[in-house]
Parts: structure tokens; C-alpha cells; sequence
């Protein structure tokens, strides 16, 4: 719902209130598959920073090594481009080409 307050006192502004709220956009953080990258890295990153628990991550990461890619987690944009960052920087410090990226989930 859409309210036009009085205008306030003293000035020519008014303000629209809103009491309906919307929910963000979701981000699915994706892993993508390579020859080169340890399973156990990344069944270490599933549960690092995904919290996935072992027998998901593990089947998290086989379903990625199989089919080439997956979902890590799903969340807020600015957070599913923090766990991105974060991903990819502790892969290339261990040396590895481990891709991870974001896409918006479609709409509802
Ligand atoms: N394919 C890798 C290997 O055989 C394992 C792997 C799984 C790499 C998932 C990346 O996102 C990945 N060592």
C-alpha cells in the first residue's frame, strides 16, 4: 500500500510511505568444474564457507565434478559477491583455478 502524507509543514515536499515491503533478488553461487582443483579443496570450501555438513559438500562437489557445474549456496547479492571474492582469493593463494561465480535466481 501507497500513501501520500500531508505535505510537511514548511516545506513543498511530501512523502510516499509504503507499508508493503519487497524481498531482495537471491543469487545462486555457482562452482564450476576443472581438471585441476582437489576434491578435498573443495569439499574444505563447501563447508567453510557454504556450511554445508560432509556428506552434502560431498555430494555438492561430485555432482559438480560429474555434470560440470553446481549451487554452493543461494543468498543476497552482496553476500553471494562476498563468499565469490572470498572463495576465489583462498583458491589462487593455494594455487588453484577453482572458478566460482553469482547469477540472480529467475524471478518468482
Ligand atoms: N574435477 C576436479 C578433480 O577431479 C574436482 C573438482 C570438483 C574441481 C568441483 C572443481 O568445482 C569443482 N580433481
Amino acid at each position: 500500500m501507497t500513501r501520500r502524507t500531508p505535505a510537511d509543514p514548511g516545506s513543498n515536499t511530501q512523502t510516499l510511505e509504503r507499508t508493503q515491503t519487497t524481498r531482495p533478488r537471491l543469487y545462486r553461487v555457482l562452482l564450476l568444474n576443472d581438471d585441476y582443483t582437489p576434491m578435498d579443496f573443495v569439499v574444505m570450501v563447501l563447508g567453510q564457507y557454504f556450511r554445508k555438513a560432509e556428506p552434502e559438500a560431498q555430494a555438492i562437489m561430485l555432482a559438480v565434478h560429474r555434470k560440470g557445474q553446481g549451487v554452493a549456496g543461494v543468498y543476497t547479492r552482496e553476500v553471494a559477491e562476498t563468499k565469490v571474492a572470498q572463495v576465489t582469493q583462498h583458491a589462487r593463494a593455494e594455487g588453484f583455478p577453482l572458478r566460482v561465480v553469482a547469477e540472480p535466481e529467475p524471478d518468482l
